[in-house]
């Protein structure tokens, strides 16, 4: 899949970057990397990232087999709890069995078919797009619980959609935390983006409404509205984000074009409940996985995807601006066998 937006990622200036793998880094300014290996990079961080994940679907399938057994109704129970251990969710760990039941042969074909059906299922398409063709301003709204890494996701698109040309609105709206908006305006200032910011404790909406307003007076490109991920309630939390929601639609109607939810990809199967939430309280359009080069518990991508049918559009494997890429279901299942 092409990935355009690192033509001029060299003058992405002052990534973030550390070279240990797993290592939360602040937001200090350090030196960049170079980015000439930063594909390459990326699955390496990926493959080591889901070693736990492929150690199942390897190691533990090859046992299975070893037994010589034939592939009946209790091999495949078997199978399935493999499947389940990797966390691929019952759900789909079960349709997966269905798909593949009429399988024969070795340990390798059995995998090989696994492959084959989870590709499949990863495919969902996506009906937006980041371009600003369509609309413009082009409004992405980015939403999930605390700490899974939405600042952080959204400072490294800004950095990349300026490297791309693009002129980059963030709106702090994520109020509740005074150190967020710090965070924020060290990674606009970093990415050359504008960041529309009201004082500690402002209203999200009135900040998400200046930005989506700014960003027409001044022709910009991409507004991107960072949000709280806790606040006293879930309740309360959600009636927040519909409030921002409907102040963005208020200046623009068809906006927000996206609705982007980042999950942690270390919390496994909590990912999917949340994911339900957000998704049956606002309308989620897009997936944003994040942090895929810890012990990721990589199968959940697979249940996410297939049952929310929701795209999973970006993956973060690392605290560089170039470990988040657009999600490529080949070189993840790749990653995972
Ligand atoms: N290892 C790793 N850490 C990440 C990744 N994305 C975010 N983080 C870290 O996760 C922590 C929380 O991120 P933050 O963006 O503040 O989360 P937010 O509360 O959702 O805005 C920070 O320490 C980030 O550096 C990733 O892809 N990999
Ligand atoms: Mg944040």
């Amino acid at each position: 899949m092409a990935f355009n937006w690192f033509k001029k990622q060299g003058a992405a200036d002052g990534a973030a970057v550390n070279s240990e793998e797993n290592t939360p880094i602040s937001t200090d300014t350090q030196p960049v990397s170079a980015p000439s290996s930063s594909r390459s990079g990326l699955l390496s961080r990926l493959k080591n990232g889901l070693s736990r994940t492929r150690r199942i679907l390897t190691t533990d399938i090859d046992k299975l087999f070893s037994g010589k057994r034939p592939i009946d109704d209790a091999f495949l129970e078997e199978l399935e709890e493999i499947l389940i251990t990797a966390d691929i969710g019952v759900q789909t760990a079960g349709e997966l069995i269905q798909k593949i039941s009429h399988i024969s042969g070795d340990s390798d074909a059995v995998k090989a078919a696994l492959k084959r059906e989870m590709l499949e299922l990863l495919a969902v398409p996506a009906d937006t797009t980041e371009s600003g063709v369509l609309s413009r301003p082009w409004v992405m709204m980015v939403v999930g619980v605390n700490g899974v890494g939405k600042t952080t996701t959204i400072g490294k698109l800004a950095s990349q959609f300026t490297a791309d040309g693009k002129k980059v609105l963030i709106a702090a709206a994520d109020t509740f935390r005074a150190a967020a908006v710090e965070q924020l305006q060290i990674w606009a200032d970093r990415s050359g983006a504008t960041l529309i910011r009201h004082k500690a404790n402002a209203d999200p909406a009135a900040v998400a409404f200046d930005a989506v307003e700014a960003a027409v007076a001044r022709n910009a490109d991409i507004v991107i509205v960072d949000t709280a991920g806790r606040l006293h309630t879930r309740v309360n939390l959600m009636e927040e984000l519909k409030k921002i929601r409907r102040a963005i639609t208020k200046k623009i109607p068809d906006a927000p074009h996206e609705t982007l939810l980042v999950l942690d990809a270390t919390t496994g199967q909590n990912a999917v409940m949340q994911a339900r939430l957000f998704h049956e309280a606002i309308g989620v359009t897009a997936l944003a996985l994040t942090k895929l080069d810890g012990t990721a518990r990589g199968g959940i991508v697979i249940s996410i995807c297939h049952e929310l049918n929701l795209p999973l559009k970006y993956i973060g494997a690392g605290e560089k601006i170039e470990d988040l890429q657009r999600f490529d279901p080949e070189m993840f299942v790749d990653a995972l066998f």
